[in-house]
Formats: C-alpha cells, sequence, structure tokens
C-alpha cells in the first residue's frame, strides 16, 4: 500500500494521499472522523481507501484507458479517434483549449434514455414527480419519459429548430423542464436553462445573449402558498429583448392548471403556444440527431466578478461520462436506490445530478416542484418516507434552516429508507454536518460533501462513502482523475499541510470547453490567474492528513444559500436606481443562508434617508436580478473608503459589515479616512 503514495515519474508525487493510506490507523485515533459501518463499506462500490487509490492512481497515470473504458459502457455511433484528450491549459503555450473523445459520435439523450429502455428498464420509475401541494403527483417511466421528450423533440424540429440553435428553457421544477432539456439534446439544440426566479431583466439578458429561437415556460407556478406569474415575466423579458435587437419567434407555453387556468394568462397570438394544444399530437418516437463528443451540449450562466453573467458552455460526450460517473461512485449508487436532489434544474446541480447523471445511470428520481418548509418544515421527510428515498442530496442551507425548526420535524417521520447523504453549494459547517448526519440520517448514512462548480460540469473533490473516514466540514479528496493543487500568491504550489488558492492541474471530462461568445474572458478569468492551472475561485486549506476544506470564493463573488452571486451585479441594480449615487457590496456571514448581501449605499447629493427609500432600492435589485440577490442590509454611506486612485478598500468594508472594528487595519492610505468613522456611526440607522 505504500508505494501507492509515490506515482511513477511524470505523474509525479500526490502528497494529499500520503494521508488515506493510514485509513484506519487514523480512524482510530481520533475523534473527529466518522467512520462508515462496516456493513457500508461491505457493500460500496469503493469500499477502502486502498481500492479508491488503486482507481485514483490509474485516473492519473492512464487518464485515456480509464476514460475510455467508461466510454465504452455508452452507446456511440462511431467510436472517437485514435487521441481521447488533447488539451492546453497553459496560456503561455497559446490557446487554451480542451477535448474529450473527439471524433466520436453518440447523443446524451439517446444514452439517457433509450439505452436504458433498451436495457430493460422501460418499466422502470425515472421520475416520481411531487407537486407543491402534497397528494399533487405523477410518475413517469423509462419509455413513457422517452415518449414525452420524442413528442417535444419533433414539436421543436417542426418549428424549426436545428442542430446548434439555441433554446431557452424557464421552468419550475414541473417534470417538463426535464423533459425539455433532454428535447434539446435530442436533436442537438443547445439548451440554456434560466432558473425561474431570475427577474425579466436577467431573462432578457440571457436572451439577448444566446438569441434562441423559442422560449419555453409555463403560465404560472405555486411556490409554497404564494402564486407567481412567470408568464408576465417572460412577456417582460421578450418585449425587453425585441427592443435590444433580438426578437424571438414562439413562446412555447406549459399551462400550469394548479397554479392558474389558461384564462387567466396574458396571450400574445401569432408568438405564444400552448404546450398542451401542439407537443401531444406529435408522434411518439424521434429520430436521434448525432452529434460529435465536442458539441456543445448546453449554456448555464454563472456570476462572475464583473455585472456581466458568464455563459459556461458544455459539451456532449466528456461531460456525459462525467456525469455518469460521479454520480455512480459519489453516492454509492445501486440500480435499487431511490434518488432526490432538492436543487432546481436552473442550477448546474440540476443540470448534472437531477438530470443528466442519474438517468444515465437508469436511475428513478425525484422531482420536486415545491418548498422544503410548505406545508410544514417537515416536507422533506414527508417525501423521503413517500417515496422511500435512499438517497438525498441538499444544500446546507437548507440543513441549517430545518436545524433551526427543530428535531421534532425530523423525528416525526421514519427516513429508514436513507442511506447516503449530500451536500453541495457551500462549505458545510461542522455543525450543521453533525446534525445532517445524527438528526437526518440517525448516525447511520454517510455524507458526500461534493465540492464542484458551474464550470467544472461534475463532482471535482468528494468523498467516496464507503471508502473514507470523514471529517464534517471537509470535502475530503479529489474524485477520479482530478488533480487539485493549492497555490500561493505567485502561483507557486505548496505541499503537505498548507493554505492557498485551489487550482486544478490539466483536465477532466467535464471541465467547460469556453465561456459563450467570449473565449478571451475564459482565458482571462480562469486560466491566466495562476498559468498553468484552472484557477478555480476558492479558496482551500489541507490538513495534515491531507484532507480539504473548501474556504469560500476569494473573489467578488458571494454565495448565498449556495446561489453565486456576483458584488459587481448587485452594485449596478443599486446604481441604476434614480437616487442611488454610488453602492459597494460585501458579503456577511448569515446564520441561515451561509453569506448575507450587506450593501453599503450613497445615495444622490441631498436625498434623506428613509425607510421608503431603503424599500424601493431593494426593490430595484429584485426586479433587476431576482428575489434571492436582495440585500440583507442596506448601510447608509456619506461616503465610501476609496484609495487615492479610486478603488473602493472593500478590505475595510467587509470589518464595517462584520462589526470587527478593531481589526479595520491600516486606513492611511484612504483619500479620506474620516468616511470610516462616518460609516461606524451609522451602523445601525
Ligand atoms: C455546484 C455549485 C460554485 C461555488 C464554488 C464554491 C461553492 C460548491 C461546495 C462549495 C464548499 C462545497 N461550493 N460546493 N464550497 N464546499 N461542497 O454549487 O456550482 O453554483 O457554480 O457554485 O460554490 O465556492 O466555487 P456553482
Amino acid at each position: 500500500v505504500d508505494s501507492l503514495a509515490t506515482l511513477p515519474s511524470g505523474a509525479g508525487r500526490i502528497p494529499h494521499l500520503n494521508a488515506v493510506i493510514l485509513g484506519e490507523a487514523l480512524a482510530s485515533e481520533e475523534n473527529d472522523l466518522v467512520c462508515p459501518s462496516d456493513e457500508f463499506s461491505k457493500q460500496a462500490l469503493v469500499p477502502s481507501p486502498q481500492k479508491y487509490l488503486e482507481m485514483y492512481k490509474r485516473s492519473i497515470e492512464d487518464p485515456e484507458s480509464f476514460w475510455s473504458d467508461i466510454a465504452s459502457e455508452f452507446y456511440w455511433k462511431k467510436k472517437w479517434g485514435e487521441q481521447v484528450c488533447s488539451e492546453n491549459l497553459d496560456v503561455r503555450n497559446g490557446e487554451v483549449k480542451i477535448e474529450w473523445f473527439k471524433g466520436g459520435i453518440t447523443n446524451i439523450c439517446y444514452n439517457c434514455l433509450d439505452r436504458n429502455v433498451e436495457a430493460g428498464l422501460e418499466d422502470k420509475i425515472a421520475i416520481y414527480w411531487e407537486g407543491n401541494e402534497p397528494g399533487y403527483d405523477g410518475t413517469l417511466t423509462y419509455s413513457e419519459l422517452l415518449q414525452k421528450v420524442c413528442q417535444l423533440a419533433n414539436y421543436l424540429k417542426d418549428i424549426g429548430v436545428k442542430k446548434g440553435d439555441a433554446v431557452v428553457i424557464y421552468l419550475p421544477m414541473l417534470m417538463e423542464l426535464p423533459i425539455a432539456m433532454l428535447a434539446c439534446a435530442r436533436i442537438g439544440a443547445v439548451h440554456s436553462v434560466v432558473f425561474a426566479g431570475f427577474s425579466a431583466e436577467s431573462l432578457s439578458q440571457r436572451i439577448v445573449d444566446c438569441k434562441p429561437k423559442v422560449v419555453i415556460t409555463c403560465n404560472a407556478v405555486k411556490r409554497g402558498s404564494k402564486v407567481i406569474n412567470l408568464k408576465d415575466i417572460v412577456d417582460a423579458a421578450l418585449v425587453e429583448s425585441s427592443g435590444n435587437g433580438v426578437s424571438v419567434g414562439v413562446c412555447l407555453t406549459y399551462e400550469n392548471e394548479s397554479a392558474m387556468k389558461r384564462e387567466s394568462t396574458k396571450w400574445k397570438e401569432g408568438r405564444d403556444i400552448w404546450w398542451q394544444d401542439v407537443v401531444p399530437k406529435y408522434p411518439t418516437t424521434c429520430e436521434v440527431e448525432w452529434v460529435d463528443a465536442e458539441d456543445p451540449l448546453f449554456l448555464l450562466y454563472t456570476s462572475g466578478s464583473t455585472g456581466k453573467p458568464k455563459g459556461v458552455l458544455h459539451t456532449t460526450g466528456g461531460y456525459m461520462l462525467y456525469t455518469a460517473t460521479t454520480f455512480k461512485y459519489a453516492f454509492d449508487y445501486k440500480p435499487t436506490d431511490i434518488y432526490w436532489c432538492t436543487a432546481d434544474c436552473g442550477w448546474i446541480t440540476g443540470h448534472s445530478y437531477v438530470t443528466y447523471g442519474p438517468l444515465l445511470n437508469g436511475a428513478s428520481v425525484v422531482v420536486f416542484e415545491g418548498a422544503p418548509s410548505y406545508p410544514d418544515s417537515g416536507r422533506c421527510w414527508d417525501i423521503v418516507d413517500k417515496f422511500k428515498v435512499t438517497i438525498f442530496y441538499t444544500a446546507p442551507t437548507l440543513v441549517r434552516s430545518l436545524m433551526r425548526e427543530g428535531a421534532e420535524y425530523v423525528t416525526k417521520y421514519s427516513r429508514k429508507s436513507l442511506r447516503v447523504l449530500g451536500s453541495v453549494g457551500e462549505p458545510i459547517n461542522p455543525s450543521a454536518w453533525r446534525w445532517f448526519f445524527n438528526v437526518v440520517g440517525d448516525s447511520r448514512c454517510p455524507i458526500s460533501d461534493t465540492w464542484w462548480q458551474t464550470e467544472t460540469g461534475g463532482f471535482m473533490i468528494t468523498p467516496l462513502p464507503g471508502a473514507w473516514p470523514q471529517k464534517p466540514g471537509s470535502a475530503t479528496f479529489p474524485f477520479f482523475g482530478v488533480q487539485p493543487v493549492i497555490v500561493d500568491e505567485k502561483g507557486v504550489e505548496i505541499e503537505g499541510e498548507c493554505s492557498g488558492y485551489l487550482c486544478i492541474k490539466s483536465s477532466w471530462p467535464g471541465a467547460f470547453r469556453t465561456l459563450y461568445g467570449d473565449h478571451e474572458r475564459y482565458e482571462t478569468t480562469y486560466f491566466k490567474p495562476f498559468p498553468g492551472y484552472y484557477f478555480t475561485g476558492d479558496g482551500c486549506s489541507r490538513d495534515k492528513d491531507g484532507y480539504h476544506w473548501l474556504t469560500g470564493r476569494v473573489d467578488d463573488v458571494i454565495n448565498v444559500s449556495g446561489h453565486r452571486i456576483g458584488t459587481a451585479e448587485v452594485e449596478s441594480a443599486l446604481v441604476s436606481h434614480p437616487k442611488c449615487a454610488e453602492a459597494a457590496v460585501v458579503g456577511v456571514e448569515h446564520e441561515v443562508k451561509g453569506q448575507g448581501i450587506y450593501a453599503f449605499v450613497t445615495l444622490v447629493e441631498g436625498e434623506p434617508y428613509s425607510e421608503e427609500l431603503r424599500k424601493s432600492i431593494i426593490l430595484t435589485v429584485r426586479k433587476q436580478i431576482g428575489a434571492f440577490a436582495a440585500p440583507d442590509k442596506i448601510h447608509w454611506a456619506p461616503g465610501l473608503p476609496k484609495t487615492r486612485s479610486g478603488k473602493i478598500m472593500r478590505r475595510i468594508l467587509r470589518k464595517i459589515a462584520s462589526r470587527q472594528l478593531d481589526e479595520l487595519g491600516d486606513t492611511s492610505t484612504l483619500a479620506d479616512p474620516s468616511v470610516v468613522d462616518q460609516l461606524i456611526s451609522l451602523a445601525d440607522t
């Protein structure tokens, strides 16, 4: 086993693996380690650190054969070329380029559905759908899902959607959302799902960027006891888009009857079409559009450190293998599992781990339309018991909010079916981890704390539940094929126990290939900060045992309830308010959301502060971005602390926001140091 810690020349040593070798020794000596039970490990796909090491070693030493073997389990119309992977991650050697399985011809929808139907899963439930109202539910088997996907695919083809065309999807968690994604994939169209909590302006910005032929939406959705009129939002977005030169010909609208009848829906003849009126008339079979492994599959916009969201582009082949494989191992997936991921398909987690990863494995997936606290805080466990969920994957923010409501809501339900838990979106603090483990999982279910990003396509650092002794709050070790490195400010790799910037060395199949329409920004943001590496934007430390601890974003991105929000986006929304002259936004610790949005706002000269104005400023942000980006606090600021060259010193603002007033540090370089005292005196007004 010892020799596994050292790889032959070329691959180099993997320092972070040293500790794993100790395995059991560690487990018995330290009490902060939580070990999977023998019973769990015995049945696990990867039952021990040794087995992981063996597989990991192979994935690093010979990635081409490692991933080719996995690729062979899928259907390819034509096998890929000689070279499995061709990459350049180093900007000093020319354009950044990543390709996997180029020349291979396949289709991810075929691999999710037809392949599984042919393998005998036609009557297996693909989707258990649970509506907002308890008792309002439905199911689709693999063959039913395939038929529905084919009908929509035929309709899309009929209205002229072709391979490579963009389709914007703005839907809540109805079955029609994964159906729409799969229908696009089937015909080679590129879907761009926009989270249905985004405002008309954000939706329009995304429409203008990718110019879809059609927008797919529904008239309304109920979330908890509230009805949200999505069609109105889409109408406003489409008006704004055409003002910006992009007019969309078709708005395919699903009538979500339980939320709103069609009679009450505003309609634009000629453009708007009811899904139910057209789609069911189409044939239930549809030829697959075979695509190259490197043809685009989808676009998903994410926040960065400027005001303009980035269109992260994923391609087909590598993404397919990567989501399927990470899903299988990180959740120790077995064909008898019932899997539920609470994420919305509007985010990457819903792409990779509600739709593609599970369906590629032939899994039964729960899709939940509603809110986890409706009708009360026991809803999740009610659903777990109802469908006998075995794998439950959620975000720390939900764990913390349920934790606050009390254990009674959990213990009222059996939850006996659960065997693996998962966490994603932000670091999970050890106390939330322990509550999740002890209360929800009855100290029986390992937790996979999966660290990854929209850009990475799938899990990067994650426990394999049967293999690791876990440390609450640590995402543990890299997935197969992933080489994380921690670098200092100069980009020099640091070994052993350390902390710094998290980068990834060499590519993995699920990596994004570009930012849509802006390859230069792709290189500048991700590959220039530390040449030779992909820079994640996250800080990370590695402890003496080699475990990884993610410490949060090191750029101007705030993580609110697991949603990435750029400070620049919120600032630009704030200053669009006519009474707001200037704004600076920082993240502050928040008990439930992880981070909250704290905004310093300077009003135009002579404008008095008022509660009404505060509300109207917050409303502007809700309208421009979406409710989830509304600031938690507006701090009136007569001025902002700036250097003589006019740069806002956010370091100082962060300290003021978190009331660490004795840690303001050196303020002498400010153009006007008295600004700081003024800000402190206005902190609680
Ligand atoms: C999948 C997803 C990515 C950012 C990422 C990091 C944070 C996600 C995490 C985590 C610590 C985890 N993040 N998972 N931090 N532990 N298990 O959330 O993608 O929306 O692109 O956000 O989220 O900061 O850089 P995305």
